[in-house]
């Protein structure tokens, strides 16, 4: 297997604005070689300046970014109101900028939809039709940069659009560019999917990006996640993108609010933690 493995900021993030550079070198140090943030963070937090010199730690901790966006109510690509509807449009491909400028090559998340947004007014296809006519005019511009974009499914509770791996494999069908995969993740598809080693297996060659924590949110390796299935079905694929860990174990502090934690799900020294996690999804993943 030749995958890289990574972790989302938020691990260790208490709220969204921190010292991003710290991060840097403290994942690099871990021995973690890809680490996530959302695009619209370092954009809101960080000046050009500012994120030219993150790139540029970046680059010499020999890391790579692995970033994520999403739409919001006021830019949804899956409205029926045109304005909002190109505003959407127009968000991505701001984000998709960003993102190649920051130096990244891919960028995942809730692209295709808004995380946990109002509940639907009419039928799933009226939302999906939007967003896939949408979706092909972003993902043309993503394929000018070279860059790759991931649409992510999640469970019910955060997004009724795609929230299994079938939906997401027939989105980007729909959509039909070699720049779109799927983002699958073991939280969501535990909730979700009949047989999680059966979904990676459906999206196949389609699978851009994978997303590893427990059940509960914990670090892999502390829960009830079939991770030898996992393993398994993305070694049948030959997946060879990311391994993620996002995994959100702090409670009481904004970033936790957002990911619903509501109880410290880590007792131990948290850098300790991922280090005795990287060695479990090493060992497990064999990478
Ligand atoms: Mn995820």
């Amino acid at each position: 297997m030749n995958n890289k493995i990574g972790i989302q900021y938020g691990y260790w993030a208490r709220e969204r604005n921190v010292d991003f550079l710290a991060y840097v070198s403290r994942a690099a140090k871990l021995g973690l070689e890809v680490l996530g943030f959302g695009v619209g963070t370092l954009l809101t937090y960080l000046t050009v300046d500012q994120r030219n010199a993150f790139k540029t730690a970046v680059l010499d901790a020999g890391l790579e970014l692995n970033l994520q966006t999403g739409c919001r109510i006021d830019c949804d690509i899956t409205s029926g109101n045109e304005e909002i509807r190109r505003k959407g449009i127009e968000h991505l491909k701001q984000h998709i900028q960003a993102a190649h400028d920051l130096g990244g090559k891919v960028l995942g998340g809730m692209i295709h939809s808004v995380w946990c947004g109002p509940k639907p007014e009419k039928e799933r296809r009226y939302y999906l039709d939007n967003s896939v006519k949408s979706m092909k005019e972003v993902v043309k511009f993503a394929e000018d940069l070279g860059m790759f974009l991931n649409v992510e499914v999640v469970n019910r509770f955060e997004n009724f659009l795609l929230t299994t791996a079938q939906q997401g494999l027939e989105y980007v069908k729909m959509v039909g560019s070699p720049n779109l995969k799927v983002e699958l993740d073991t939280f969501h598809m535990n909730i979700e999917e009949d047989h999680i080693g059966q979904a990676i297996l459906t999206v196949g060659e389609n699978l851009g990006s994978l997303h590893v924590c427990e059940n509960n949110r914990k670090l892999p390796g502390k829960g009830h996640i079939p991770w030898n299935e996992v393993a398994d079905a993305i070694r049948q694929i030959n997946y060879r993108g990311y391994i993620a860990i996002e995994s959100f174990v702090t409670a009481d502090c904004p970033y936790g609010r957002e990911y619903f934690i509501w109880r410290d799900l880590e007792d131990n020294d948290l850098d300790a933690a991922v280090k005795e996690s990287l060695k479990f999804l090493r060992a497990t993943f064999e990478v």
